[in-house]
């Protein structure tokens, strides 16, 4: 061991990398967090990755400033006509989360679910080692430190990213909570995840060998390594991959990490109750949280804990990596203000035509040409089926500080989170489920809402799209545990509180027979304030096989004060009829995903019995789709 001046010891072969690799100004930065295990960690990352520089970064202003604008100097982004505004691509192959070549490194004997990407961990290891090593040559190297949730609070996780990308730094630090502080009140502890990240070689500012792309979680580390690539998801450490370790974290320590938005729902009254709510990505989930007149807490990730028999929960994040496509200044509002007003925004993947950015949806005539992430793009480009080239990526993001939105919940940052009244499940579902239902209570709303979620699939993993996909909590890309045993983990967390939020479904997506949604844009503001009012015994329902649904007579006034819209008999009977025969199709499903799979809560199977029980016997009854006037 090497004692230093101050009394921190480390020792001394840890010591000798650091201060060969580190200048003087940069190591006092680093040491000063008196951490052997991060030390350790990143002493050995830039031994195995090589770069030509290192610069550790504070929570100053000065070093965030370096960042910001070290991603311009390097060309990884450009900016834009309006102030503030960047705009950085990924490469083509680079445009969404890449499941295949991610994988958790599994020690040999440990018993793991084969529906989730796993490798054994002392060859992963080997391998990851081995496309990292010499990968950050030439470049900087960039150590920050984050935190996951508020600060100084008992969901708060210290974080620490390695990367050679200024793009993914200045993301992160738009997108997450500020942590050299809140790691130096650590006092030691290895209790942190660790994220080391790089592009690897680029060619005009995209990763390049692709083919060599590897994203590798290491539970026991709580260590995530990322090689290729730079797609946020694939590669901002603190968003789905600390999601995973979270995942796990939470399920040895008895709360949920889950893939939530959150959110106040305001009463004219002056009433709030805040929800939180899953969805596969492109479903919604960002624009839910975003409601006109209602407040953001976050839209992507939720931790939950349990305070003296209630529900609390935090945002993980504080900053939005939004899907861009389709925000218009009629459905967004809030969102285009934001993206067209000055202030700091980073587009991806958008096509830009004289320093402006477009995207598909936006409501604009697209240019004549310009450049997105492929390359040159103009109007008469088509592909090899001979159909026109989209102007820009479906899966095209912005990425924005929430410190900027208007409509920011004044509880955000609370360090015991907020009270949480309902918890909302949904997905892309064109012929099964009504736009909102209760569940009978909390086992059956974990069963039959949050583990029975199935989505068409969209743009945001990579493959193909519109396939109806199983998506557990809309957890399950980033699952870190067999699926029983994380369904296990939610009936227990119920069962320890007073008073449990209530579950609810929804789906924003029904379509008629010619293909056309049934609901318009914003009724999901009726569907959540429904639920509210259920949550304070306000409104009365109608029990179907599945659920709890809203009476014809609580939705029309709910339409005039929300949407000051007309909702006819003749609507309510098109989206509340109980499809008993897709319904039954469905449970089939469902039940199949869970057959055979390890340690699946012998109430699951009870209740998906039920169900299907209850579906028969009304279809025998009544037929195959019936009208809520019917029940
Ligand atoms: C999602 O796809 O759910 C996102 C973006 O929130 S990503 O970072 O790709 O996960
Ligand atoms: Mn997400």
């Amino acid at each position: 061991m090497a004692a230093q001046d101050d009394g921190y010891n480390l020792d001394s072969a840890t010591l000798e990398v650091l201060r060969a690799r580190l200048d003087r100004k940069n190591l006092d930065k680093l040491l000063a967090l008196r951490n052997e295990a991060l030390h350790r960690f990143v002493a050995e990352s830039l031994e195995r990755c090589d770069p030509a520089s290192v610069f550790v970064c504070t929570d100053a202003p000065e070093d965030v400033a370096y960042i910001r604008e070290g991603a311009i100097a390097r060309g990884e982004e450009t900016p834009l006509k309006i102030p503030g505004h960047t705009i950085h691509y990924d490469g083509p192959s680079d445009q969404g989360r890449d499941k295949a070549a991610t994988k958790y490194l599994v020690p040999r004997g440990v018993v793991f679910s084969n529906r989730l990407n796993h490798t054994a961990k002392d060859e992963g290891l080997v391998e990851t080692h081995e496309i990292m090593t010499g990968i950050m040559r030439g470049k900087e190297a960039i150590i920050r430190f984050f935190c996951l949730g508020p600060t100084d609070s008992v969901f708060s996780i210290s974080c620490v990213q390695i990367t050679d990308s200024f793009y993914v730094a200045h993301s992160e630090d738009l997108l997450y909570r500020r942590g050299y502080e809140q790691f130096q009140r650590l006092g030691g502890s290895p209790d942190f995840f660790r994220f080391l990240h790089s592009a690897g070689e680029l060619e005009h500012s995209v990763s390049k060998n692709v083919d060599k792309r590897a994203i590798r979680i290491d539970l026991e580390e709580n260590t995530v390594y990322s090689a290729n690539t730079q797609y946020a998801g694939n590669t901002v450490g603190l968003k789905k991959l600390a999601l995973r370790l979270a995942i796990n974290k939470a399920s040895r320590e008895g709360w949920l990490a889950e893939h939530m938005l959150l959110m106040g729902v305001h009463t004219a009254q002056g009433r709030v109750t805040y929800f939180s709510g899953a969805f596969p990505s492109a479903c919604g989930k960002t624009s839910t949280a975003m409601l006109p007149g209602e407040t953001i807490v976050g839209d992507d990730l939720a931790y939950l804990r349990q305070f003296d028999g209630l529900c609390r929960a935090v945002n993980v994040e504080s900053g939005i990596f939004g899907i861009i496509a389709d925000v218009n200044a009629k459905g967004d509002p809030l969102i285009w203000e934001l993206l067209t007003s000055p202030g700091e925004v980073i587009f991806s993947n958008v096509l830009v035509n004289d320093s402006v950015p477009y995207w598909l949806g936006d409501g604009r005539e697209p240019p004549r040409s310009g450049v997105n992430f492929g390359g040159k793009w103009s109007r008469d480009m088509k592909d090899a089926e001979g159909k026109p080239v989209p102007h820009a990526h479906k899966n095209a993001r912005y990425t924005i500080s929430m410190s900027d939105l208007a409509n920011r919940d004044p509880e955000t940052d609370t360090p015991e989170g907020v009270p949480l009244g309902g918890i909302i499940y949904g997905g892309r579902d064109s012929d099964t489920c009504v736009p909102v239902e209760e569940a009978f209570n909390w086992a059956h709303g974990v069963i039959t809402k949050g583990a029975s979620i199935e989505s068409e699939s969209t743009a945001a993993t990579l493959g193909q799209q519109g396939v109806r996909t199983f998506n557990l909590m809309s957890n399950m890309d980033f699952l870190s545990m067999p699926l029983g045993r994380y369904i296990q983990k939610h009936l227990d967390f119920g069962a320890r509180l007073h008073k449990v939020p209530l579950i609810f479904s929804v789906n924003y997506f029904l379509k008629d027979h010619r293909g056309e949604y049934l609901s318009g844009m914003l009724d999901k503001k009726v569907w959540i304030h429904w639920a509210e009012r259920r949550i304070h015994g306000e409104v009365d329902t109608i029990r179907t096989p599945t659920g709890l649904i809203p009476q014809y007579e609580d939705l029309r006034p709910l339409f005039r004060e929300c949407l000051d819209a007309e909702f006819t008999r003749e609507q309510y009977v098109s989206l509340f009829s109980v499809r008993c025969a897709k319904l039954l199709e469905k449970t089939d499903r469902i039940e199949e995903v869970y057959h055979g799979a390890v340690d699946v809560p012998d109430l699951l199977f009870v209740m998906l019995r039920e169900q299907r029980a209850r579906l028969e016997a009304l279809r025998a009854a009544k037929g195959d789709v019936v009208s809520p006037f019917d029940l």
